[in-house]
This record gives C-alpha cells, sequence and structure tokens, in this order.
C-alpha cells in the first residue's frame, strides 16, 4: 500500500508542532518516498508559509491542505478511462525498459479491455527475444487474443505493419503493441521505437491513440529520468505503474505528473491477470497520509 510520510502523527508530535524542525523532516519523507525535491519543494513551499504565518497549530488542517496540494498535482483534464470509441483500431503503442512488466501488463490491460466489451489483438514486436513473443502468446491463448508476430530478429516496424492490416480486415476495436526492453540511453533502440510511431502514423494518419510507459513502482527516483527521455522519444500519454504490491513509495507517481505532466494511467499490483485498475487520483492521495 502506498505511503508518502510514513507518520505524520509521530512527526509533529516529535517536533512538538509547527515549527522548521518538522517541516524539513516532512520534506525529508517526501523525498525518501521519491518525490522529486522540485515537486516537493511545490507541494510544501507554500503551506510551510500560510502555516507560520498564521501560526497553524492544527495537524488535521496542515493535512487537509496538503491533500488539496497533491490533489490539484494529479489532476488530469478529460476522462481517466481510455476511449476506444470512433478510432477502428484503437492503437495502444507499450514501451519501457526490461522487466518492468511490459508483456504482463499488456496481458492484464487486454483483459481489462476485453472485459469492457472491447475486440483486441496484440503485436509481439519484441522480435530480440523468442521467448517474449511466446510469454505473449501464452496469455493471448489464456484471453482468446490472437498475437501477431514474426520471427526472431526480425523488423518489429513490419510486425507492427502486419498487426495494422491485420486488425482492419478482422474490423478488431483495440491493438495493443509490445516492444522490446530498452535502456532510455541507447539511442538506437529508442530510434527503433520512433520508427514504430512512425510506421504507424503512416498507416493510420494520426499516429498511436495512447503511448503508455511502463513503469516499475520500485525503480526510485531514477524512474523521472526514464520517464523523461522516453518522453522526449515517444510523447508518452500515460503511464502504467507496475509492482505497486511491492513497494509502499508512491512518491514517483506525484513527481512524473508535476515534472513532466504525465499522468499514472493505471496501476498493477501482482500477476493474476486481474491485478490491474484504472489509477484514481482520490483514493491515492486519500492512501498517501495517514
Ligand atoms: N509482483 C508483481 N510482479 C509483477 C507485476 N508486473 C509484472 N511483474 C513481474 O515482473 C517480471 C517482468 O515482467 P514482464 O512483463 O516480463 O516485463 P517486460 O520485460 O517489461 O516485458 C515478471 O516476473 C512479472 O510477473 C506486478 O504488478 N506485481
Ligand atoms: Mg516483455
Amino acid at each position: 500500500m502506498f505511503r508518502l510520510v510514513k507518520n505524520l502523527s509521530y512527526l509533529w508530535n516529535k517536533f512538538k508542532g509547527n515549527n522548521i524542525q518538522f517541516w524539513d523532516s516532512l520534506e525529508e519523507e517526501l523525498i525518501l518516498s521519491n518525490v522529486s525535491a522540485n515537486t516537493a519543494n511545490f507541494i510544501l513551499n507554500d503551506i510551510k508559509d500560510y502555516c507560520f504565518k498564521n501560526n497553524i497549530n492544527d495537524l488535521n488542517k496542515i493535512k487537509s491542505l496538503i491533500k488539496e496540494r497533491l490533489k490539484t498535482i494529479l489532476k488530469v483534464d478529460g476522462e481517466q478511462k481510455i476511449n476506444t470509441t470512433g478510432r477502428k483500431p484503437f492503437i495502444i503503442l507499450v514501451a519501457g525498459v526490461n522487466g518492468t512488466g511490459k508483456t504482463s501488463s499488456i496481458a492484464k490491460l487486454a483483459n481489462l479491455l476485453q472485459n469492457d466489451g472491447n475486440s483486441i489483438l496484440i503485436a509481439s514486436a519484441d522480435t530480440y527475444r523468442a521467448a517474449a513473443t511466446e510469454q505473449i502468446q501464452f496469455f493471448g491463448k489464456k484471453l482468446g487474443i490472437e498475437v501477431v508476430h514474426h520471427q526472431k530478429n526480425s523488423d518489429p516496424g513490419a510486425v507492427v505493419y502486419d498487426s495494422m492490416d491485420s486488425a482492419l480486415a478482422k474490423n478488431i476495436d483495440v491493438l495493443i503493441i509490445d516492444t522490446a526492453g530498452r535502456m532510455q540511453t541507447s539511442a538506437n533502440l529508442m530510434d527503433e521505437l520512433k520508427k514504430i510511431q512512425r510506421v504507424i502514423s503512416k498507416k493510420n494518419g494520426r499516429g498511436p491513440d495512447e503511448v503508455l510507459l511502463v513503469i516499475d513502482s520500485n525503480t526510485g527516483q531514477n524512474a523521472r529520468n526514464q520517464a523523461e527521455l522516453f518522453h522526449k522519444a515517444l510523447e508518452v500519454t500515460g503511464i502504467i505503474l507496475t509492482k505497486a504490491d511491492s513497494t509502499s513509495k508512491g512518491g514517483i507517481v506525484l513527481t512524473i505528473k508535476h515534472d513532466l505532466n504525465i499522468p499514472v494511467k493505471f496501476i498493477t499490483y501482482g500477476e493474476k491477470i486481474s491485478d490491474i485498475s484504472y489509477f484514481d487520483p482520490e483514493k491515492f492521495t486519500d492512501l498517501l497520509l495517514d
């Protein structure tokens, strides 16, 4: 379960209320929870000034001021849910560093969207490892979803091209594209992702409808760096935050939204196919502070 500050009341009592030590340790806790220094300042500075000026000595009041601030950060315009209507096939490109949970998240996402009544096709554009295609085929079989794939080491762009043809021919609602895990610092791998994006744009005239970046919630502050570089290359539209079952540090959600303006759209919290939900900013905010 996510937490931002382990125990706010403890800090409050330890430092005997509203004083500089209390605010300093609060800032430290935020940073330990993977909030960037920039975002931590945004959350705390104005509230701290206000509380000093007005001599606020009610912890509940401070808590509610901070919660409002967090809600401001996480607020997104429009719908949180993915709306697939009107664009057929609706194309979701999934990218991220190796091992973050791309392939398993695609299976979960496919199941979620299928349960919402969409027909799904998956493209296995991770052509570096034969095991990657086998992994997604295993899920495909379980869910009754076809997986378009080519041989190992073939051109990922060609897989995507074929999958778009197939989706059109079969009148598929949603096409989800799995890609190879790549270090965001590897220029030619990033170029290959951009090439996949160009293949899509050329063929459908608009590009992918969602570019989802998969981030492992155990990554720490480096996740911001990953998000920034992928965003530069691909214009990421949302994050799938994985492995929420194995960490309590939720600060990265705030950092990525505040510093880069990318919202978390989905969250996964286990290895079962149903262990995925749309991210709920309100619920998340309530979890963060005790
Ligand atoms: N506990 C847990 N494990 C996960 C979650 N998401 C993915 N994993 C595991 O993380 C590992 C890597 O996942 P995979 O989808 O193959 O990552 P990829 O290399 O990015 O495609 C696998 O063992 C997954 O079962 C999650 O939400 N919770
Ligand atoms: Mg994979």
